[in-house]
């Protein structure tokens, strides 16, 4: 671990680098069919990539979660109380979670977790100024594996984990329940857990909200190649690959691939990987879920629903989930 001062945050670096990316990589890419994996589409170019999709009309999540946070945040602090130490899994720019940061009472320490370093570092510094006295805590981990988190100066009354924008719905079922297992350790008994999670809906709205007339989300899913050739000397030609996503009703999850237009081989570190015409890599999928469903979901993994809040359309959910162990 490497840890970097930052004036009045130390950031603490568990990131795995680049012979980590390679690996998964090549291994994700001599699979059949092909895969890789969704967390390295954030690097300082996907991570601002990321940031216009949020602002897009056709992407519901990030405007109908904070409409929910906006009109449930008393009931909120209420339950999640004071002397909260906030931990947040995929913290990003950090923006949706400030309406906790203004709202909870006697915050103990904020702790955001992301890949993107660049990211966090910004955040970071800017959290310190706009918030005078809030202990910020940042971490650079990939959070799918295990790493320590720093300890808070000052006591807390409870471990609260914010895990928002409905990113539970990019693991698979299994991995999904081992990761809020692994949650539920963190926050320790009479911890808590608020979280997003997206919901069944209308397939055309899911279909739009990953197919969006701009092509965002194209180029968000394209640049794991451009990534890739940057950082590991592939040479992708991003012409020859398409984005392509769509709402898979049996498996409740939208999947978004990568399609090879034409046959192709592509290098990388001396590696050829052949693609035939037509040929995907699969980079991420999208689990949506119904309320049962999550329930179910969590309960195996030792929690308990507290507290749901939706929309009116029911598009999406905040949830308040404690450990009952
Ligand atoms: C941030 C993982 C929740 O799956 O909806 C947005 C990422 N991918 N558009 C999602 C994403 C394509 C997003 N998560």
């Amino acid at each position: 671990m490497k840890a970097e001062e930052g004036g009045q945050f130390r950031l603490h670096d568990f990131n795995p680098g680049q012979d980590c990316f390679l690996a998964e990589v090549l291994s994700g890419l001599r699979k059949s069919p092909k895969e890789l994996p969704s967390k390295y589409f954030y690097d300082e170019h996907g991570s601002s990539l990321f940031e216009r999709i949020c602002a897009l009309d056709e992407y519901y999540i990030p405007s109908t979660e904070a409409a929910i946070m906006e009109t449930y945040i008393e009931e909120m602090v209420e339950l999640l109380g004071p002397g909260v130490l906030l931990i947040e899994y995929g913290s990003g720019s950090s923006a949706k979670t400030r309406i906790l940061l203004d709202n909870l009472r006697e915050l103990a320490a904020y702790v955001p977790i992301d890949i993107c370093r660049e990211q966090l570092w910004c955040a970071a510094r800017e959290l310190v100024s706009v918030y005078s006295g809030l202990e910020v805590l940042p971490v650079c981990a990939d959070y799918t594996n295990s790493f320590e988190l720093p300890l808070p100066g000052q006591p807390s009354e409870r471990k609260v984990v914010y895990f928002p924008g409905s990113t539970i719905g990019n693991f698979d079922p299994v991995p999904a329940r081992h990761f809020l297992e692994h949650v539920a350790g963190v926050c320790g008994p009479g911890g808590g857990l608020l979280i997003g999670v997206d919901l069944k809906k209308d397939p055309g709205v899911l279909h739009r909200a990953y197919n969006d007339g701009e092509g965002v989300t194209a180029a968000f899913n394209l640049n794991l190649l451009e990534r890739i050739n940057r950082e590991l000397n592939g040479d992708f030609q991003l012409e020859r690959f398409e984005h392509y996503a769509f709402y898979n009703p049996g498996e409740g999850r939208v999947e978004m691939h990568l399609l090879s237009l034409i046959d192709q081989t592509v290098h990388l570190d001396n590696v050829a990987i052949p693609f035939a015409r037509g040929e995907s890599i699969w980079t991420e999928s999208s689990y949506k879920f119904t309320l049962d469903e999550f329930e179910q979901m969590a309960g195996a993994a030792g929690f308990k629903v507290e507290k749901v809040w939706t929309d009116e359309r029911q598009w999406f959910s905040v949830q308040y989930l404690v450990n009952t162990e």
